[in-house]
């Protein structure tokens, strides 16, 4: 007898074991869903696709324009948002406007402890079909250096990913040159951000 009832409890475990994967599943493929839904449902439906020109460069600033549509360009790659088009049925262009080394902070004896790297984009993103804009906006963002000590070193989080020098294996190589980094890479999320949440 008592080995029918575990043969019973057995099979109730499985059974109910199997509904919970289930319902477990469901929700899986139900939030997932939403997600995909909400992620691609704040693009324009008609909008499958995008051309990304070279940005236009109106600094003295060498290389940054190709830095900048690298990086939009390897997030919409990765994230696989639109497809990149040559003929695309929206248009991203932007232009480097600014670029400016300030000093932030000063030691004691007045010596620039930090330096800040900043950058100044402007950036449409065009509809084709619809002949109108669809954003118009400015985006300004930064990276930290210091001029005498090294970025692995300087107590300076130069990338801004919250991970300080031996914390962060990022941090290494020309300090102007991560900084800069650092403020594109801001400045390309910021704007695949507002692509993805305009509606
Ligand atoms: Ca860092
Ligand atoms: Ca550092």
């Amino acid at each position: 007898m008592s080995g029918i009832i575990d043969e019973l409890k057995r099979r109730m475990m499985i059974r109910f074991g199997v509904g919970y994967a289930t319902i477990l599943l469901w929700f899986f493929l139900m939030f997932s869903g939403c997600g995909l839904y909400s992620f691609s449902g704040s693009i324009p439906p008609h909008i499958k696709s995008i051309s990304i020109p070279l940005f236009v460069n109106e600094t003295a600033e060498f290389g940054i324009a190709e830095a900048v549509t690298d990086e939009v360009t390897n997030v919409f790659l990765e994230e696989n948002i639109l497809k990149i088009s040559d003929q695309g049925d929206s248009i991203l262009r932007g232009t480097i406007k600014r670029v400016e080394d300030k000093p932030y902070t000063y030691s004691e004896m007045e010596e620039v402890l930090e330096y800040r790297y900043s950058v100044g984009i402007s950036v449409v993103w065009f509809d084709v079909r619809e002949e109108k804009a669809l954003i118009t906006k400015n985006y300004t963002s930064w990276g930290a250096y210091s001029l005498t000590v090294d970025v692995a070193s300087d107590g300076i989080d130069n990338d801004r990913d919250g991970k300080v020098d031996s914390d962060d294996p990022d941090e290494s190589g020309d300090p102007r040159q991560l900084a800069m980094k650092a403020a594109v890479t801001k400045i390309s999320e910021s704007i695949i951000n507002d692509i993805v949440s305009t509606w």
